[in-house]
Protein backbone atom coordinates (compact mmCIF):
# COMPACT_ATOMS: atom_id res chain seq x y z
CA UNK A 1 0.00 0.00 0.00
CA UNK A 2 0.75 3.95 -1.10
CA UNK A 3 2.24 5.84 2.04
CA UNK A 4 0.41 8.60 2.43
CA UNK A 5 1.39 12.30 3.15
CA UNK A 6 1.25 13.38 6.62
CA UNK A 7 -2.77 13.53 6.94
CA UNK A 8 -2.28 15.81 9.99
CA UNK A 9 -0.50 18.59 8.50
CA UNK A 10 -2.93 18.47 5.49
CA UNK A 11 -6.06 19.48 7.99
CA UNK A 12 -3.82 21.97 9.44
CA UNK A 13 -3.98 23.60 5.73
CA UNK A 14 -7.85 23.21 5.77
CA UNK A 15 -7.97 25.13 9.52
CA UNK A 16 -9.81 22.16 10.73
CA UNK A 17 -6.95 21.01 13.44
CA UNK A 18 -8.51 24.26 16.35
CA UNK A 19 -7.78 23.27 19.67
CA UNK A 20 -10.80 22.88 22.09
CA UNK A 21 -10.18 26.52 23.43
CA UNK A 22 -9.88 28.54 20.20
CA UNK A 23 -12.96 26.76 18.80
CA UNK A 24 -15.07 27.35 22.29
CA UNK A 25 -14.04 31.15 21.60
CA UNK A 26 -15.08 31.24 18.18
CA UNK A 27 -18.19 29.24 19.12
CA UNK A 28 -18.95 32.35 21.76
CA UNK A 29 -18.75 35.00 19.70
CA UNK A 30 -21.64 33.35 16.99
CA UNK A 31 -23.69 32.34 19.89
CA UNK A 32 -23.68 36.16 21.47
CA UNK A 33 -24.98 37.33 18.16
CA UNK A 34 -27.96 35.52 18.67
CA UNK A 35 -31.17 37.96 19.66
CA UNK A 36 -34.67 36.66 20.24
CA UNK A 37 -36.54 35.64 18.08
CA UNK A 38 -36.03 36.03 13.20
CA UNK A 39 -32.42 36.95 13.23
CA UNK A 40 -31.98 40.08 10.14
CA UNK A 41 -30.28 39.37 7.02
CA UNK A 42 -26.71 40.97 8.94
CA UNK A 43 -26.22 38.31 11.64
CA UNK A 44 -27.40 35.24 10.66
CA UNK A 45 -24.46 34.31 8.55
CA UNK A 46 -21.92 33.72 11.11
CA UNK A 47 -24.32 31.73 13.18
CA UNK A 48 -24.74 28.60 10.74
CA UNK A 49 -21.74 26.97 12.07
CA UNK A 50 -22.33 23.02 12.91
CA UNK A 51 -20.05 22.37 15.14
CA UNK A 52 -20.55 21.30 18.71
CA UNK A 53 -19.70 23.42 21.30
CA UNK A 54 -18.32 20.56 23.55
CA UNK A 55 -17.06 18.06 21.23
CA UNK A 56 -14.07 16.41 21.19
CA UNK A 57 -12.09 16.46 18.31
CA UNK A 58 -10.07 13.45 18.35
CA UNK A 59 -12.45 10.77 17.21
CA UNK A 60 -13.49 12.85 14.32
CA UNK A 61 -9.53 13.37 12.97
CA UNK A 62 -9.16 9.60 13.09
CA UNK A 63 -8.44 8.50 9.33
CA UNK A 64 -11.64 7.23 7.79
CA UNK A 65 -11.18 4.11 5.92
CA UNK A 66 -11.90 6.07 2.43
CA UNK A 67 -8.90 7.77 3.24
CA UNK A 68 -6.70 4.89 3.01
CA UNK A 69 -7.04 3.19 -0.54
CA UNK A 70 -7.35 4.33 -4.25
CA UNK A 71 -10.90 5.62 -4.87
CA UNK A 72 -13.15 4.57 -7.65
CA UNK A 73 -11.93 5.14 -11.12
CA UNK A 74 -12.16 7.70 -13.14
CA UNK A 75 -14.98 7.32 -15.62
CA UNK A 76 -16.79 5.19 -12.65
CA UNK A 77 -20.27 6.73 -14.30
CA UNK A 78 -19.61 8.13 -17.54
CA UNK A 79 -22.64 10.12 -17.22
CA UNK A 80 -22.36 11.46 -13.19
CA UNK A 81 -24.62 10.38 -10.61
CA UNK A 82 -25.82 11.69 -7.51
CA UNK A 83 -24.19 9.50 -3.85
CA UNK A 84 -25.87 6.79 -3.29
CA UNK A 85 -26.96 8.06 -0.44
CA UNK A 86 -29.07 10.79 -1.83
CA UNK A 87 -31.19 7.92 -3.54
CA UNK A 88 -33.90 9.79 -1.55
CA UNK A 89 -33.69 12.72 -3.65
CA UNK A 90 -35.85 11.39 -6.86
CA UNK A 91 -39.19 12.93 -8.49
CA UNK A 92 -42.73 11.53 -7.17
CA UNK A 93 -44.87 10.86 -9.38
CA UNK A 94 -49.01 11.29 -9.38
CA UNK A 95 -50.96 9.60 -11.78
CA UNK A 96 -53.89 11.55 -12.30
CA UNK A 97 -57.72 10.61 -12.70
CA UNK A 98 -57.72 10.41 -16.21
CA UNK A 99 -58.71 7.87 -19.04
CA UNK A 100 -55.09 7.04 -20.46
CA UNK A 101 -52.22 6.17 -18.14
CA UNK A 102 -49.82 8.53 -20.15
CA UNK A 103 -51.84 11.51 -18.15
CA UNK A 104 -49.35 12.11 -15.41
CA UNK A 105 -46.88 13.79 -13.69
CA UNK A 106 -43.64 14.10 -11.52
CA UNK A 107 -43.40 16.23 -8.63
CA UNK A 108 -39.59 17.79 -8.10
CA UNK A 109 -38.39 17.37 -4.22
CA UNK A 110 -37.86 20.90 -3.86
CA UNK A 111 -37.71 19.93 0.06
CA UNK A 112 -34.17 18.62 -0.87
CA UNK A 113 -33.08 21.64 -3.49
CA UNK A 114 -30.89 24.08 -2.02
CA UNK A 115 -29.94 26.76 -4.76
CA UNK A 116 -32.04 28.00 -7.42
CA UNK A 117 -31.54 25.67 -10.73
CA UNK A 118 -33.49 22.60 -10.61
CA UNK A 119 -30.71 19.86 -11.65
CA UNK A 120 -32.26 17.92 -14.64
CA UNK A 121 -32.93 14.64 -13.61
CA UNK A 122 -35.22 16.04 -10.82
CA UNK A 123 -37.22 18.78 -13.30
CA UNK A 124 -40.54 18.05 -13.09
CA UNK A 125 -42.87 16.26 -15.68
CA UNK A 126 -46.27 16.70 -16.92
CA UNK A 127 -47.29 14.61 -20.02
CA UNK A 128 -50.69 14.43 -21.06
CA UNK A 129 -50.11 11.47 -23.34
CA UNK A 130 -46.80 9.79 -22.40
CA UNK A 131 -43.32 10.90 -23.23
CA UNK A 132 -42.55 10.52 -26.72
CA UNK A 133 -39.18 9.18 -27.92
CA UNK A 134 -38.03 11.40 -30.80
CA UNK A 135 -35.33 10.87 -33.42
CA UNK A 136 -33.87 14.26 -33.91
CA UNK A 137 -33.16 13.87 -37.30
CA UNK A 138 -36.74 12.87 -38.41
CA UNK A 139 -38.28 15.74 -36.36
CA UNK A 140 -39.44 18.81 -38.02
CA UNK A 141 -40.68 22.34 -37.07
CA UNK A 142 -43.04 23.88 -39.47
CA UNK A 143 -43.71 27.51 -39.43
CA UNK A 144 -46.67 28.24 -41.71
CA UNK A 145 -50.07 30.06 -41.75
CA UNK A 146 -49.93 34.25 -42.14
CA UNK A 147 -46.62 34.52 -43.13
CA UNK A 148 -45.12 35.48 -46.74
CA UNK A 149 -42.93 32.40 -46.63
CA UNK A 150 -44.17 29.10 -45.06
CA UNK A 151 -40.51 27.32 -43.78
CA UNK A 152 -40.15 23.89 -42.46
CA UNK A 153 -37.32 23.57 -40.02
CA UNK A 154 -34.57 20.68 -39.04
CA UNK A 155 -32.85 20.49 -36.12
CA UNK A 156 -29.58 21.23 -37.81
CA UNK A 157 -31.50 24.29 -39.59
CA UNK A 158 -31.93 25.61 -36.15
CA UNK A 159 -29.28 24.95 -34.48
CA UNK A 160 -27.27 27.47 -37.21
CA UNK A 161 -29.80 30.37 -35.97
CA UNK A 162 -28.19 32.81 -33.03
CA UNK A 163 -29.21 31.48 -29.70
CA UNK A 164 -29.30 32.94 -26.05
CA UNK A 165 -29.35 30.77 -22.98
CA UNK A 166 -31.88 32.35 -19.73
CA UNK A 167 -32.42 31.62 -16.65
CA UNK A 168 -36.54 31.20 -16.14
CA UNK A 169 -38.41 28.92 -13.67
CA UNK A 170 -41.16 27.01 -15.23
CA UNK A 171 -44.31 26.65 -12.97
CA UNK A 172 -47.59 24.09 -14.03
CA UNK A 173 -50.42 26.04 -13.61
CA UNK A 174 -52.30 23.58 -11.56
CA UNK A 175 -49.27 23.41 -9.24
CA UNK A 176 -50.57 23.72 -5.58
CA UNK A 177 -54.24 23.45 -6.49
CA UNK A 178 -54.75 20.96 -3.55
CA UNK A 179 -54.40 24.31 -1.04
CA UNK A 180 -57.55 25.95 -2.56
CA UNK A 181 -59.82 23.71 0.39
CA UNK A 182 -57.27 24.64 2.96
CA UNK A 183 -54.29 22.68 4.23
CA UNK A 184 -53.89 19.60 2.27
CA UNK A 185 -51.37 18.16 4.63
CA UNK A 186 -48.47 17.17 2.27
CA UNK A 187 -45.25 18.06 2.17
CA UNK A 188 -43.99 20.66 -0.11
CA UNK A 189 -42.53 18.49 -2.59
CA UNK A 190 -46.37 17.34 -3.24
CA UNK A 191 -48.11 21.07 -2.75
CA UNK A 192 -45.29 22.55 -4.74
CA UNK A 193 -43.31 20.48 -7.02
CA UNK A 194 -45.00 20.97 -10.24
CA UNK A 195 -42.02 23.61 -10.44
CA UNK A 196 -38.76 24.00 -11.78
CA UNK A 197 -35.75 26.38 -12.80
CA UNK A 198 -33.68 25.90 -15.26
CA UNK A 199 -31.19 27.53 -17.69
CA UNK A 200 -32.72 27.04 -21.20
CA UNK A 201 -30.99 27.71 -24.23
CA UNK A 202 -32.17 28.11 -27.58
CA UNK A 203 -33.43 30.55 -30.65
CA UNK A 204 -36.06 33.55 -29.84
CA UNK A 205 -39.03 33.24 -31.81
CA UNK A 206 -38.85 36.40 -32.78
CA UNK A 207 -35.86 35.42 -35.05
CA UNK A 208 -37.92 32.72 -36.69
CA UNK A 209 -40.53 34.90 -37.21
CA UNK A 210 -38.40 37.29 -38.77
CA UNK A 211 -36.74 34.99 -41.30
CA UNK A 212 -40.59 33.44 -42.20
CA UNK A 213 -42.05 37.18 -42.54
CA UNK A 214 -44.60 37.49 -40.40
CA UNK A 215 -47.76 39.85 -41.35
CA UNK A 216 -48.63 41.99 -38.78
CA UNK A 217 -52.82 40.81 -39.39
CA UNK A 218 -51.29 37.53 -37.17
CA UNK A 219 -52.41 38.27 -33.69
CA UNK A 220 -51.83 34.51 -32.29
CA UNK A 221 -49.85 31.74 -32.62
CA UNK A 222 -50.99 28.34 -32.72
CA UNK A 223 -48.38 25.52 -30.52
CA UNK A 224 -48.85 22.02 -31.41
CA UNK A 225 -46.97 19.05 -29.90
CA UNK A 226 -45.69 15.63 -31.84
CA UNK A 227 -46.93 13.75 -28.90
CA UNK A 228 -50.32 11.69 -29.08
CA UNK A 229 -52.01 14.23 -26.97
CA UNK A 230 -51.00 16.78 -29.75
CA UNK A 231 -51.17 19.29 -27.24
CA UNK A 232 -51.87 22.54 -28.27
CA UNK A 233 -52.60 26.12 -27.38
CA UNK A 234 -52.70 29.72 -28.87
CA UNK A 235 -49.83 32.20 -28.02
CA UNK A 236 -50.42 36.19 -28.48
CA UNK A 237 -48.08 37.25 -30.95
CA UNK A 238 -46.91 40.06 -28.32
CA UNK A 239 -45.23 37.59 -26.53
CA UNK A 240 -43.95 35.49 -29.05
CA UNK A 241 -41.96 38.85 -29.84
CA UNK A 242 -41.30 39.59 -26.91
CA UNK A 243 -39.23 36.55 -24.99
CA UNK A 244 -40.71 33.51 -25.72
CA UNK A 245 -37.81 31.05 -26.94
CA UNK A 246 -37.42 27.98 -28.85
CA UNK A 247 -35.63 25.56 -26.76
CA UNK A 248 -33.23 22.57 -27.75
CA UNK A 249 -31.20 22.84 -24.31
CA UNK A 250 -31.62 22.80 -20.62
CA UNK A 251 -29.12 23.55 -18.06
CA UNK A 252 -26.42 23.22 -20.82
CA UNK A 253 -26.93 19.88 -22.17
CA UNK A 254 -29.97 18.94 -24.90
CA UNK A 255 -33.16 18.42 -23.85
CA UNK A 256 -34.25 15.39 -21.84
CA UNK A 257 -36.87 13.45 -23.42
CA UNK A 258 -39.77 14.04 -20.75
CA UNK A 259 -38.76 17.54 -21.07
CA UNK A 260 -39.82 18.34 -24.78
CA UNK A 261 -36.46 16.67 -26.73
CA UNK A 262 -35.63 17.43 -28.85
CA UNK A 263 -37.50 20.21 -29.37
CA UNK A 264 -39.87 22.78 -26.70
CA UNK A 265 -41.72 26.58 -26.61
CA UNK A 266 -41.01 28.18 -23.93
CA UNK A 267 -42.98 31.07 -22.56
CA UNK A 268 -40.93 32.96 -19.31
CA UNK A 269 -43.42 32.85 -16.65
CA UNK A 270 -46.78 32.00 -18.42
CA UNK A 271 -48.40 28.55 -17.22
CA UNK A 272 -46.07 25.60 -17.86
CA UNK A 273 -48.99 24.05 -19.80
CA UNK A 274 -48.10 26.71 -22.76
CA UNK A 275 -44.59 25.52 -23.27
CA UNK A 276 -45.50 22.78 -25.56
CA UNK A 277 -42.92 20.30 -25.74
CA UNK A 278 -41.76 18.38 -28.60
CA UNK A 279 -42.83 21.26 -30.96
CA UNK A 280 -43.77 20.58 -34.56
CA UNK A 281 -45.94 23.30 -35.42
CA UNK A 282 -46.35 27.31 -34.91
CA UNK A 283 -49.30 28.31 -37.12
CA UNK A 284 -49.84 32.38 -37.05
CA UNK A 285 -53.38 33.64 -37.19
CA UNK A 286 -55.87 36.45 -36.75
CA UNK A 287 -57.81 34.72 -33.61
CA UNK A 288 -56.59 32.35 -30.94
CA UNK A 289 -57.48 28.72 -32.05
CA UNK A 290 -59.56 27.74 -29.33
CA UNK A 291 -57.90 24.36 -29.07
CA UNK A 292 -58.82 22.03 -25.76
CA UNK A 293 -56.79 22.82 -23.71
CA UNK A 294 -57.65 26.76 -23.65
CA UNK A 295 -61.65 26.12 -23.43
CA UNK A 296 -62.37 23.39 -21.54
CA UNK A 297 -59.21 23.12 -19.61
CA UNK A 298 -57.06 25.70 -18.12
CA UNK A 299 -59.75 27.79 -17.47
CA UNK A 300 -60.62 29.24 -14.26
CA UNK A 301 -64.14 28.79 -12.88
CA UNK A 302 -65.16 31.76 -11.11
CA UNK A 303 -68.10 31.93 -8.25
CA UNK A 304 -70.39 33.32 -10.33
CA UNK A 305 -69.82 30.17 -12.68
CA UNK A 306 -68.41 32.17 -15.20
CA UNK A 307 -64.52 31.16 -16.29
CA UNK A 308 -61.71 33.63 -17.19
CA UNK A 309 -60.13 32.40 -20.02
CA UNK A 310 -56.43 32.92 -21.39
CA UNK A 311 -54.96 33.30 -17.79
CA UNK A 312 -51.60 33.26 -18.91
CA UNK A 313 -49.29 34.95 -16.23
CA UNK A 314 -48.08 32.86 -13.35
CA UNK A 315 -48.55 35.31 -10.14
CA UNK A 316 -46.07 35.83 -7.51
CA UNK A 317 -45.24 33.38 -4.87
CA UNK A 318 -42.84 31.80 -2.55
CA UNK A 319 -42.75 29.24 -0.07
CA UNK A 320 -40.46 27.67 2.60
CA UNK A 321 -38.17 24.78 1.92
CA UNK A 322 -35.88 24.25 4.35
CA UNK A 323 -37.27 23.70 7.10
CA UNK A 324 -40.74 22.25 5.66
CA UNK A 325 -43.06 18.93 6.72
CA UNK A 326 -40.73 15.77 6.83
CA UNK A 327 -37.82 17.79 8.61
CA UNK A 328 -37.57 17.56 12.11
CA UNK A 329 -36.06 20.42 14.85
CA UNK A 330 -33.62 18.86 16.75
CA UNK A 331 -34.05 21.02 19.94
CA UNK A 332 -34.88 24.97 20.58
CA UNK A 333 -31.77 27.15 18.67
CA UNK A 334 -30.69 28.81 15.83
CA UNK A 335 -31.88 27.17 12.48
CA UNK A 336 -31.75 29.30 8.71
CA UNK A 337 -35.65 29.34 7.06
CA UNK A 338 -34.73 29.05 3.58
CA UNK A 339 -36.79 29.05 0.42
CA UNK A 340 -37.93 30.10 -3.07
CA UNK A 341 -39.96 33.13 -4.73
CA UNK A 342 -40.58 33.77 -8.03
CA UNK A 343 -43.11 36.05 -9.98
CA UNK A 344 -44.21 35.42 -13.59
CA UNK A 345 -44.25 39.23 -14.02
CA UNK A 346 -40.76 40.08 -13.31
CA UNK A 347 -38.09 39.97 -10.73
CA UNK A 348 -38.50 39.22 -7.39
CA UNK A 349 -38.32 42.52 -4.79
CA UNK A 350 -38.84 41.22 -1.26
CA UNK A 351 -39.69 38.39 0.78
CA UNK A 352 -40.60 38.81 4.19
CA UNK A 353 -40.98 35.64 6.67
CA UNK A 354 -42.98 35.25 9.49
CA UNK A 355 -42.39 32.67 12.27
CA UNK A 356 -46.13 33.72 14.21
CA UNK A 357 -48.53 32.61 11.20
CA UNK A 358 -48.46 35.88 9.78
CA UNK A 359 -48.83 38.23 12.80
CA UNK A 360 -45.49 39.94 12.46
CA UNK A 361 -42.77 39.62 9.44
CA UNK A 362 -39.18 40.15 8.44
CA UNK A 363 -37.31 40.85 5.53
CA UNK A 364 -35.41 38.09 4.20
CA UNK A 365 -32.10 37.91 2.48
CA UNK A 366 -32.24 37.77 -1.20
CA UNK A 367 -29.41 35.60 -3.01
CA UNK A 368 -27.44 37.90 -5.15
CA UNK A 369 -29.15 39.91 -7.94
CA UNK A 370 -32.91 38.57 -8.26
CA UNK A 371 -33.31 37.63 -12.04
CA UNK A 372 -36.27 37.93 -14.29
CA UNK A 373 -38.89 35.62 -13.97
CA UNK A 374 -36.22 33.29 -12.12
CA UNK A 375 -36.86 31.40 -8.69
CA UNK A 376 -35.15 33.62 -6.41
CA UNK A 377 -33.68 32.13 -3.22
CA UNK A 378 -34.04 34.25 0.16
CA UNK A 379 -32.82 33.18 3.49
CA UNK A 380 -33.22 34.66 7.27
CA UNK A 381 -32.21 33.29 10.73
CA UNK A 382 -34.47 32.22 13.35
CA UNK A 383 -34.40 31.76 17.09
CA UNK A 384 -36.56 28.97 17.83
CA UNK A 385 -37.53 29.18 21.66
CA UNK A 386 -38.67 25.69 21.18
CA UNK A 387 -42.62 26.68 21.25
CA UNK A 388 -45.10 26.10 18.51
CA UNK A 389 -44.56 28.13 15.58
CA UNK A 390 -45.77 29.27 12.28
CA UNK A 391 -43.53 29.60 9.14
CA UNK A 392 -44.87 31.84 6.32
CA UNK A 393 -42.97 33.21 3.65
CA UNK A 394 -45.06 36.54 1.36
CA UNK A 395 -43.03 37.81 -2.32
CA UNK A 396 -43.77 41.02 -3.36
CA UNK A 397 -42.70 41.11 -7.06
CA UNK A 398 -40.74 44.49 -9.15
CA UNK A 399 -44.30 45.21 -9.74
CA UNK A 400 -45.38 45.60 -6.65
CA UNK A 401 -47.65 42.36 -6.80
CA UNK A 402 -48.06 40.74 -3.18
CA UNK A 403 -48.29 37.21 -2.88
CA UNK A 404 -51.95 36.85 -1.41
CA UNK A 405 -53.25 35.23 2.22
CA UNK A 406 -55.36 32.00 0.95
CA UNK A 407 -58.37 34.02 2.36
CA UNK A 408 -57.45 37.11 -0.11
CA UNK A 409 -57.56 34.53 -3.08
CA UNK A 410 -60.56 32.94 -1.86
CA UNK A 411 -62.39 35.97 -1.57
CA UNK A 412 -61.20 36.79 -4.63
CA UNK A 413 -62.03 34.17 -6.94
CA UNK A 414 -64.05 31.08 -4.93
CA UNK A 415 -62.67 27.72 -4.38
CA UNK A 416 -64.45 26.57 -7.86
CA UNK A 417 -60.64 26.62 -9.25
CA UNK A 418 -57.67 24.39 -9.83
CA UNK A 419 -55.53 26.39 -11.40
CA UNK A 420 -53.34 29.13 -10.64
CA UNK A 421 -53.33 28.95 -6.79
CA UNK A 422 -50.57 31.27 -5.19
CA UNK A 423 -51.59 31.67 -1.28
CA UNK A 424 -49.44 31.86 1.47
CA UNK A 425 -48.27 29.10 2.90
CA UNK A 426 -47.66 27.65 6.36
CA UNK A 427 -45.76 25.25 8.09
CA UNK A 428 -46.70 24.51 11.62
CA UNK A 429 -44.04 23.95 14.20
CA UNK A 430 -44.50 21.67 16.90
CA UNK A 431 -42.99 22.12 20.55
CA UNK A 432 -41.35 18.47 19.31
CA UNK A 433 -40.04 19.89 16.53
CA UNK A 434 -42.08 17.89 13.88
CA UNK A 435 -43.31 19.95 10.93
CA UNK A 436 -46.59 19.70 9.31
CA UNK A 437 -48.58 21.52 6.79
CA UNK A 438 -51.88 21.76 9.10
N1 LIG B 1 -46.64 18.45 -26.24
C1 LIG B 1 -46.89 18.64 -24.93
N2 LIG B 1 -46.46 19.77 -24.36
C2 LIG B 1 -46.70 19.99 -23.04
C3 LIG B 1 -47.41 19.05 -22.26
C4 LIG B 1 -47.84 17.85 -22.90
O1 LIG B 1 -48.45 16.96 -22.29
N3 LIG B 1 -47.56 17.68 -24.24
N4 LIG B 1 -47.68 19.34 -20.94
C5 LIG B 1 -47.71 20.76 -20.62
C6 LIG B 1 -47.85 21.03 -19.20
S1 LIG B 1 -49.40 20.92 -18.54
C7 LIG B 1 -46.79 21.52 -18.46
S2 LIG B 1 -47.01 22.02 -16.88
C8 LIG B 1 -45.42 21.58 -19.01
C9 LIG B 1 -44.49 20.69 -18.19
O2 LIG B 1 -43.19 20.74 -18.68
P1 LIG B 1 -42.12 19.70 -18.11
O3 LIG B 1 -42.71 18.31 -18.23
O4 LIG B 1 -40.89 19.90 -18.93
O5 LIG B 1 -41.89 20.07 -16.67
O6 LIG B 1 -45.36 21.15 -20.36
C10 LIG B 1 -46.48 21.49 -21.14
N5 LIG B 1 -46.22 21.14 -22.51
MO1 LIG C 1 -49.38 21.94 -16.47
Amino acid sequence: MQQRPDAGAARADAGLTQTPTQAHAGRRRALKGMAAGLLGAASSQALASPARVDADPAPALDIAPWSLRQGEPVLWHPYGQPSSHERDVVRRSVTLKAATPGAASSLAPLHKLYGTITPNGLVFERHHAGIPLIDPDAHRLALHGLVKSPRVFTMDDLLRFPSVSRIHFLECSGNTGREWNGPSGQPVQVTHGLLSCCEWTGVPLSTLLDEVGYDREAKWILAEGADGAAMSRSIPIRKALDDALIVYAQNGERLRPENGYPLRLFLPGFEGNMSIKWLRRLKLGREPFMTREETSKYTDLMPDGRADQFTFVMETKSVILQPSPGYRLRGAGFYEISGIAWSGRGRIRQVDVSTDGGRSWQRARLDGDPLNRALTRFRIGWQWDGGPARLQSRAVDETGEVQPTREQLVARRGVNSTYHYNGIQSWKVDPSGELSNA
